[in-house]
């Protein structure tokens, strides 16, 4: 392997860096343009290249490759070729026909891939990378990168716990061109002082979107007013009420309406239910400012669906602001539920042994993301910022129970997943005193938020 400067004057023969003025992309103006596809135009400088991309991940342990699509193709198969370690190939856009992939290659859930490109700016085409490949269920530790920019994309990667690794920074192949006479001490200087004066991009959220920035992007009404809520009672608890009796759940409701965002509700246990119990609720949610949301699960073809929604004798349609939908019949399935309630879809489920995994999740995603009435998703790990994470299966003092639950604490769920509303059941309504602990449950929930955000 030759060394990396001399590595760099011969690609820098290959034209992969232009000095002079140029307009980018971004309509600012800059001393240099790079450019690395011309690299792939020699087969001995791709290897020589890939070997030390490979070097520098040495300690690194990781079970795939993937390039960012384009420039970094070549090089990702290249690593590929000269390690042995398998590629995926990551398309730009979906084929809209058949499988509708994103990653093509052979790989499991839960793989760890590495991720490869060619120049890092401000960061943001990898984001989208790590974003796709992570929805895919494989794991992303260690990003390589040919060259630094030095515009802020390295610190916004490592801020979200990645380990980036870059054979060159901007700055460092100025020194070298102007060590062997490349350019001029004026250039050299023109270009170290673009770079320092140039604004940094401003560095990303480490984290995630506060509600009052969910609040900007939110369209639908029904999410507005969930985070309106949030806001002001500065709770993102959801108690899911499954008691059987009407006078249970209104006592329940009565007693927790403070603390909480919504109510979820299974109508259908109810052994005693009647139109006088839906307006008794409707008066709790009113005076107590929460949303009602019936987690009926609908998972029918789209008549079906829309005759459960609006007919038999819970007519959900005509009180729920909210409802719960599986996808599993598709995307027309779900327009069925009108634009006036907000729809959560089922992406994840809870239990041991479900079978929503990460594909499943991936296409409930496409679906929800799509769909107009949708607000956000069940699920237990992080969801795409456009849509609101709900996640049950929260509890402070068990881990699961006999039946497949399998409980996280508030703490897990908001530093892990970024979940938006914590959904408690049995940890509120099976308690003595259930009020105590909707304020423990709000608290807790308010504060890992408040820790995350
Ligand atoms: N629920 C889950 N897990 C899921 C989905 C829904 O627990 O994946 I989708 C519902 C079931 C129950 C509530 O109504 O959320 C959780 O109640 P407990 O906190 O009592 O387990």
């Amino acid at each position: 392997m030759i060394n990396k400067e001399e590595f760099l004057l011969k690609a820098y023969k290959l034209g992969i860096i232009k000095f002079g003025d140029f307009t980018l992309k971004s309509g600012i103006h800059s001393p240099f343009y790079v450019d690395l596809r011309p690299l792939a135009s020699s087969p001995e400088l791709l290897r020589e290249l890939s070997n030390h991309l490979l070097y520098l991940l040495k300690d690194s342990q990781y079970e795939l490759i993937c390039g960012v699509p384009y420039a970094a193709l070549p090089m990702a198969t290249a690593m590929s070729l000269e390690s042995d370690v398998p590629l995926i190939v990551k398309r730009k856009e979906s084929k809209g026909y058949g499988t509708k992939k994103m990653l093509e290659g052979i790989f499991e859930e839960n793989q760890v891939c590495v991720l490869v490109e060619d120049v890092i700016t401000s960061g943001k085409s990898l984001v989208e990378t790590i974003e796709e490949v992570e929805k895919e269920a494989l794991k992303v530790k260690d990003i390589v990168v040919v060259l630094d920019r030095q515009q802020g994309g390295i610190e916004l990667l490592k801020n979200r716990g990645y380990n980036v690794f870059h054979l060159f920074s901007i700055g460092e192949v100025i020194d070298i061109l102007y060590k062997h006479s490349l350019l001029s001490a004026e250039e050299a200087k023109k270009i170290k002082e673009f770079l320092e004066g140039k604004p940094m991009v401003s560095i990303q959220k480490v984290t995630r979107s506060s509600y009052e920035e969910k609040l900007k992007v939110q369209t639908h009404p029904v999410a507005q007013k969930l985070l309106q809520i949030a806001m002001q009672k500065e709770s993102n608890l959801i108690a899911s009420l499954d008691v059987t009796s009407s006078a249970e759940l209104l006592d329940l409701a009565e007693k927790t309406g403070d603390q909480i965002v919504a109510v979820k509700l299974h109508t259908d246990i109810i052994s005693d239910f009647s139109s006088e119990y839906v307006s008794e609720l409707k008066n709790i949610a009113k005076e107590k400012n929460f949303l009602l949301f019936e987690d009926r699960k609908f998972g029918d073809i789209g008549n079906t669906q829309q005759l459960q929604f609006e007919k038999g004798i819970y007519k959900i349609s005509e009180w729920a602001d909210m409802i719960t939908s599986h996808v599993i019949a598709g995307a027309e399935s779900v327009k069925v539920f009108g634009e006036t309630t907000g729809v959560v879809t089922i992406a994840e489920m809870s239990s041991k042994g479900t079978l929503t995994d990460g594909a499943y999740k991936a296409k409930a995603i496409e679906i929800s993301e799509k769909a107009g009435n949708v607000i956000g998703c069940v699920a237990q790990s992080k969801l795409p910022e456009t849509l609101l994470l709900f996640t049950p299966g929260v509890n402070m003092t068990s881990s699961g129970d006999s039946k497949g639950q399998q409980f996280n604490t508030p703490e897990k769920v908001f530093k892990e997943y970024h979940t938006d509303f914590i959904i408690v059941g049995r940890g509120i309504y099976a308690s003595s005193d259930p009020q105590a602990e909707a304020e423990k449950y709000r608290k807790a929930g308010w504060e890992s938020y408040k820790n995350n955000v």
